[in-house]
Parts: structure tokens; C-alpha cells; sequence
């Protein structure tokens, strides 16, 4: 992996557009943090994407948790990623066939394919949902390609999870087979050295390691959530953190994200010396 290598580094040299916007973004805002803003209202979204913005490297959506979703919402949520230049990443976890993962993606209520830059998938389908966000994202109508990326949840941070083992190594095997869309995974650890995988990694590989369930001030809740620290994750290879309840449901949101930040950027700083 080069994961012991700078942001600014893999923002140079990887082989993706939106790889590379990531890697300037958190170099220029020195931050890895993703922000999980799960609340239910357009107001409390814009205004905490407002009030974070300036620490904050993603914003992390579940457009389909709000109660009042408009296209105000999406002006409103470009208007604020444009403002403090931070990318959005719409945790919808598409996994089902590629002809209703391509309907879901793009047009429908939602239209996510026109203001999110990431997306995440499932692979309990097989390697078609990856081949079919890939085509809907790198359409040749479709303007936005080059800024459209696709992590695929390799593992899960839930109590129990089922995806570990073959499923993780498949992951990864789809992963090197669509390299110009794939930016990475959400998993628990950097990836790629994974047992049992059967597609060699090229010479360029530098996945994007996106890791949840980051907080420190709890080790889990009450429906089987489980939680590590910045310094943790990142020392397993998160490129990029992401916390939600940690932040928004802090005593002071702006507090808690500056220090996520500074932990997250620390514990980043170590692992590259
Ligand atoms: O920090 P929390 O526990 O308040 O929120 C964690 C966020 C939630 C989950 O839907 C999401 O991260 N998540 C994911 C993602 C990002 O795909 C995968 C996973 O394994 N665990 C997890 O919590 O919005």
C-alpha cells in the first residue's frame, strides 16, 4: 500500500481524477475528516455542513434520512461544498442487479449521480453492480465522469458482520477491475494484500481507505455499533475518517470536529514520517 506516503504525494501521481481532488483537499485544508451528518432535516444538514465546513475534508450524506428533501437541499449542500471545498459522499449502499442500481443512481427522487461525488456499493450482488455504476458513471452523455467515484464496503464495523474473508477479498478483486471508477473501500483497514484475492495489483494501486465508526469518546452503542479511535484507524490505514455521532452529537459540533481534525491529522503525520 502507499498509504506511508504523503497526500500530496498520491495527489500527484494517482491514477484518478477524483482520487486526486480528495488528496489536494485534505493536503490543502489538513484535515481526513468525514463528517457523517445524519440528521433529519435540510436545515440542521445545511447548517451543520456550514458550521463544520472549514474542518472538515467529506461530507457524508443519507439523502434518504431526511424528512423534508428538495432540490434546495442539493443547491443548498453544493452552495456550502463549493464555499469551504469539501466533497460529498452519499452513503447509499446500492446492492442489488445492475438495471435497478443504474435507476437508483441516476434520475429517480434523489438524483445522485448530479451532486454526489462519491458513492458506496455492496458486492452481495457480484462484480455487476460495480460494472454498472461504472457505465452510468462514465456514460459518454453524462458530463460529470471525471468527478464520480465509487468505495466499495469491504467490510462493515457492526457487530457480527458477514463481510470478511472471501467476501473482503472479492471486494478487492473488483476493485482492480475498474480502477478508473473505483476510488477505494470503506473497511476497517487498508486492503490489498488480502488473503485469498485472485486479480494482481498493478504497479499504480493506491486505494482510498475510508473508515467509520471513528469516536473518542465511546466504544460503541446500544444496536451493535462499534467504534475505534483516529490514531487507531489511521495506524490500520484510513486515508480519510469518518465520524458521525462523535461530531454532530457533541456538546459543541465545532469543537468536537476541530479536534477530530487535529487527531486525525496527527495520527496522518505520524504514520507518513
Ligand atoms: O459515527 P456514527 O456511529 O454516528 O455513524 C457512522 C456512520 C453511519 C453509518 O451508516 C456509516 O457510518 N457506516 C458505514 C458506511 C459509511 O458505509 C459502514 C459501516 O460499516 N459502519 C458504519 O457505521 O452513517
Amino acid at each position: 500500500s502507499k498509504s506511508h506516503l504523503t497526500y500530496g504525494a498520491r495527489a500527484r501521481t494517482h491514477p484518478n481524477p477524483l482520487a486526486r481532488r480528495l488528496f489536494e483537499v485534505a493536503e490543502a485544508k489538513q484535515s481526513n475528516v468525514t463528517v457523517s451528518a445524519d440528521v433529519t432535516t435540510t436545515q440542521e444538514l445545511l447548517d451543520l455542513a456550514d458550521r463544520l465546513g472549514p474542518y472538515i475534508a467529506v461530507i457524508k450524506t443519507h439523502i434518504d434520512i431526511l424528512s423534508d428533501f428538495s432540490s434546495e437541499t442539493i443547491t443548498g449542500l453544493q452552495a456550502l461544498a463549493s464555499k469551504h471545498n469539501f466533497l460529498i459522499f452519499e452513503d447509499r449502499k446500492f446492492i442489488d442487479i445492475g438495471n435497478t442500481v443504474q435507476k437508483q443512481y441516476h434520475g429517480g427522487a434523489l438524483r445522485i449521480s448530479e451532486w454526489a461525488h462519491i458513492i458506496n456499493c455492496a458486492v452481495l450482488p457480484g462484480e455487476g453492480i460495480v460494472q454498472a455504476l461504472a457505465q452510468t458513471a462514465q456514460a459518454p452523455d453524462f458530463p460529470h465522469g471525471p468527478e464520480r467515484g465509487l468505495l466499495i464496503l469491504a467490510e462493515m464495523t457492526s457487530k457480527g458482520s458477514l463481510a470478511t474473508g472471501a467476501y473482503t477479498a472479492a471486494s478487492v478483486d473488483y476493485a482492480r477491475n475498474y480502477p478508473s471508477f473505483v476510488l477505494g473501500f470503506v473497511s476497517t483497514r487498508s486492503l490489498g494484500e488480502a488473503e485469498g484475492t485472485t486479480v494482481a495489483p498493478s504497479e499504480e494501486e493506491d486505494f482510498v481507505v475510508f473508515t467509520t465508526g471513528v469516536n473518542l469518546s465511546s466504544k460503541g452503542d446500544k444496536l451493535g455499533q462499534q467504534y475505534q479511535t483516529p490514531q487507531s484507524a489511521i495506524g490500520r490505514g484510513a486515508d480519510f475518517i469518518i465520524a458521525g455521532r462523535g461530531i454532530y452529537a457533541a456538546p459543541d459540533a465545532v469543537d468536537a470536529a476541530r479536534q477530530y481534525q487535529q487527531q486525525g491529522w496527527a495520527a496522518y503525520l505520524a504514520r507518513v514520517q
